[in-house]
């Protein structure tokens, strides 16, 4: 269809979902409105590459992806389909016509924030890879109620309150009611001549709702499919009658909280009963549905594996391996070692941290009250393990079920992230079981989908590459290393830096709606923008700024860099160390920004809650990329991949997938420092580590005393003294000792901007070498070395 008629279409159906979908007609049109109408017709174009990609599937009965994944952190989705379908311009045009700016529209849309950070936004660029890829997959879910809270800032401090995607209409979606499983809890289980019965105390129902995944240029589609809680018996009639109301809604009252809200925790476990119900219940309920799909059309459930490839992100889901072992078993009548045998074989386990605290064990008589059979099914399949192996490697230990031995024993292989978080998972979490399993842990370095962080956020460069390399690049990103010849060369040059400025400027104008702030988009723009957490050291970023500017007041006449630095994320709302952060980096920034001696050369701003929306616009307009962690703790990052590849330079340490970044731009192209993992260990060894970095940095020292002594915090002197003590007397993160490497570090940064041409030269190359970084290379990986999946897309 040409673009035209394409455009009379979308306008008769735009006004076609205003009148008979939303009730309204033009005149009396809200933006909500417009934006429902464009959804509703955008979708409705999907529909038909979705019907023809399940029946494809479905006649090929080929190997299909099951990814099961707590967290999906989408972000908008209008402009994902516009771009996917390659309708954007007709879109645009179309609202035009009507009087409407799209770009409003599109930002009418709230963020899909089923997630908390890297682990759910990887699962969404997962998802857009799948689909890209055309191979046959399934993503599976919680449809939360209520997504990832959103964050204010009270004179400072992080507030929290409920995020509500779902008070208005979730277009996307579509309802399933005849898709339903019942997830049980509790009651006991009886074994009569080996045959166990499970006898549960409480049910729910899972209801599936669907979300078409589209690929690039609609050459395929996938199913997100996301499970809501509902009572089994939505009310109990008896109950009613004898008066007694609050048990009436018993049945309801738990089925609501299942899907809720998500759990607001990144890298921490927080053992919650609820949270060990959640994961229960989508897994349950996936599992179910697969199984039914695979006897669709399979008779011998032995065969599962040739069909199912289930991919667990992180231990969240883990306890699908016994799941699936208690229907092979206890319903379809697989004698119990073979389906341990049959459900390995299905199961692939993503590890995607090593921090302690977040490897989720239960507590042993909470997990057998909860899920008597499966507490049963993990000592037998403990047992087998102990049988085959020799070892003495045990999933139940010390009164807690352990759920990343259970993921790792059920699962066929086992993946890091990034090459060096990879090493250190057969060095530390998983040691022990790599010395019996030695082949099962393999690497899948972490990517992220370029059509949505780059070709849909960062329009300028987009324009600029397709008259460059032309257009294929979008799936094929490796092709952006014919950029790089055009890296000396001036006219490229001008451009590239064209295009960034204009990022800048977006930037610049979407924060001037915010907040009362005057920024020149000469300045750098510094950006560190991530869940705070300790490890990833914002705090040392904020004391180099300190530092900055007690340099700058001293010698206020010198040639400074202008700079003006970005922070942005949530702190998870019961881990304080964080939240005083954010509350000092709010501190901070008031006193530096007024001080009207420093702030043409130094700001700092802090916009609040971060969401994938936010990054759209950060991305494409950073200068500078802080990924800064403690060598050895960031799995692997991949908002470092996003910065780089929208042509922003690094200044990172030798850790996850930064060590991957500096390989494929260059050393050269990226601000180095900093122990690396190994040193860090061997630091941690030597007494007084942080107090005798403390005492060889004047400027570090004079920092934590200007912190200590209330100079930012004047109402509250010793409001960060216990932060203060922390650097002093424990500094586990090792803040302290990477300080002035990273100071320096900063002003050979300083100078590189100065020097607009090679600076621009670097972040070329920058982008031209990151295309090894879509998450569709990451995908095929999977594909190849873990899930034997084919793509079923014919160009
Ligand atoms: O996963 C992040 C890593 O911190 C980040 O380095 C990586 O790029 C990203 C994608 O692989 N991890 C998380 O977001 N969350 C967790 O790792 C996590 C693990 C267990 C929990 C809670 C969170 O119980």
């Amino acid at each position: 269809m040409n673009t035209k008629i394409f455009q009379i279409k979308l306008k008769q159906e735009v006004l076609r979902h205003l009148k008979y979908s939303l009730g309204k007609d033009q005149g009396h049109a809200t933006p909500y409105d417009w934006r429902m109408s464009l959804s509703l017709a955008l979708r409705d174009i999907v529909v038909d590459p979705w019907f023809d990609s399940t029946r494809k599937t479905y006649d090929s009965n080929a190997k299909r992806v099951y990814y099961l994944s707590m967290e999906f952190l989408i972000g908008r989705l209008i402009e994902d389909v516009a771009i996917n379908l390659g309708f954007e311009d007709v879109a645009r045009e179309t609202m035009r016509e009507f009087g409407q700016d799209y770009d409003a529209i599109v930002a009418n849309e709230p963020d899909a924030a089923l997630g908390n950070g890297g682990l759910g936004r990887l699962a969404a660029c997962f998802l857009d890879s799948l689909a890209t890829l055309g191979i046959p997959a399934h993503g599976y879910g919680i449809r939360y109620e209520h997504g990832l809270f959103e964050q204010h800032f009270e004179n400072g401090a992080q507030v929290e309150t409920a995020e509500g995607w779902l008070a208005q209409r979730n277009v996307w979606e579509f309802e399933r009611p005849e898709v339903a499983y019942i997830i049980a809890f509790g009651g006991h289980v009886s074994e009569t001549d080996g045959r166990a019965v499970w006898y549960p105390a409480e049910t729910v129902k899972a209801q599936a709702y669907d979300a078409p995944a589209l690929g690039w240029q609609a050459r395929w589609c996938n199913t997100l499919r996301l499970w809501s809680a509902k009572p089994t018996r939505a009310f109990d009639l008896e109950s009613f009658n004898r008066g007694d109301f609050l048990a009436a809604s018993a049945p309801e009252a738990l089925a609501r909280t299942i899907s809720r809200v998500l759990y607001p925790d990144d890298t921490t476990d927080t053992g919650k009963e609820l949270r060990l119900k959640q994961e229960y219940f989508f897994t349950s309920a996936s599992i179910q549905d697969l199984i039914r799909r695979y006897r669709s059309t399979n008779d011998d459930l032995r065969d599962l594996p040739k069909k199912a490839a289930i991919q667990l992100n992180d231990t969240h889901p883990a306890i699908a391996g016994p799941e699936l072992v208690r229907l092979l078993t206890d319903i379809h009548g697989i004698e119990i070692h073979e389906s341990i045998d049959i459900a390995r074989k299905c199961l692939g386990y993503t590890n995607h941290t090593l921090l302690p605290e977040a490897l989720e064990r239960w507590p042993e008589h909470l997990f057998a009250r909860i899920l008597p059979r499966h507490y049963r099914i993990i000592e037998i399949i403990q047992d087998q393990h102990l049988k085959d192996t020799g070892s003495d490697i045990r999933i139940i230990k010390d009164g807690n079920v352990n759920m990343g031995e259970l993921a790792f024993i059920m699962a066929t292989h086992v993946n890091g992230v990034s090459a060096l978080h990879t090493e250190l998972v057969k060095e530390t979490v998983f040691g022990d079981l790599h010395k019996v399993y030695p082949k099962r842990i393999i690497n899948e370095t972490n990517g992220i989908t370029p059509r949505r962080w780059l070709y849909d956020c960062n329009k300028p460069l987009r324009n600029l590459i397709n008259s460059t390399i032309g257009i294929e690049w979008p799936d094929d990103l490796e092709q952006l290393e014919r950029l790089a010849p055009y890296a000396d060369d001036a006219a490229f040059q001008e451009e590239f830096h064209k295009a960034k400025l204009e990022n800048k400027r977006r930037f610049i104008n979407w924060l001037s709606d915010i907040r009362d702030i005057q920024i020149d988009p000469n300045a750098m723009l510094d950006i560190q923008v991530k869940r705070i957490h300790e490890y990833k050291r914002q705090l040392m970023n904020l004391i180099e700024a300190v530092a900055y500017w007690n340099e700058i007041k001293e010698n206020p006449t010198k040639d400074w860099t202008p700079r003006v630095k970005v922070f942005g994320g949530k702190a998870a709302p019961g881990y304080e160390v964080a939240k005083k952060i954010i509350h000092l980096i709010n501190d901070v920034a008031t006193v530096i920004n007024n001080d009207s001696a420093t702030k043409d050369y130094l700001q700092i701003v802090f916009p609040e809650n971060y969401n994938v929306s936010m990054a759209e616009i950060l991305m494409p307009a950073a200068d500078l990329s802080e990924q800064i962690s403690t060598a050895g703790k960031e799995a692997s990052g991949t908002g470092n991949m996003k910065f780089a590849l929208n042509g922003a330079l690094t200044i990172g340490t030798l850790d996850g997938a930064n060590v991957e970044i500096r390989d494929h731009v260059g050393a050269e192209n990226f601000f180095l420092f900093g122990l690396t993992a190994e040193e860090v260990e061997e630091r941690r060894h030597q007494p007084e580590y942080s107090r005798r970095a403390i005492e060889a940095s004047p400027r570090l020292y004079r920092v934590l005393n200007q912190i200590a002594s209330g100079v930012f915090s004047p109402d509250e002197p010793h409001r960060y003294g216990s932060i203060v003590q922390m650097m002093y007397e424990s500094d586990y993160f090792l803040v302290t000792c990477d300080f002035d490497d990273y100071f320096d570090t900063q002003r050979k940064v300083d100078k590189a901007y100065l020097d607009t041409k090679e600076w621009t030269r670097k972040t070329i190359l920058n982008t031209a070498n990151m295309g090894w970084f879509s998450s569709d290379r990451t995908i095929k990986g999977y594909a190849k070395d873990i899930w034997g999946a084919k793509s079923l897309y014919e160009r």
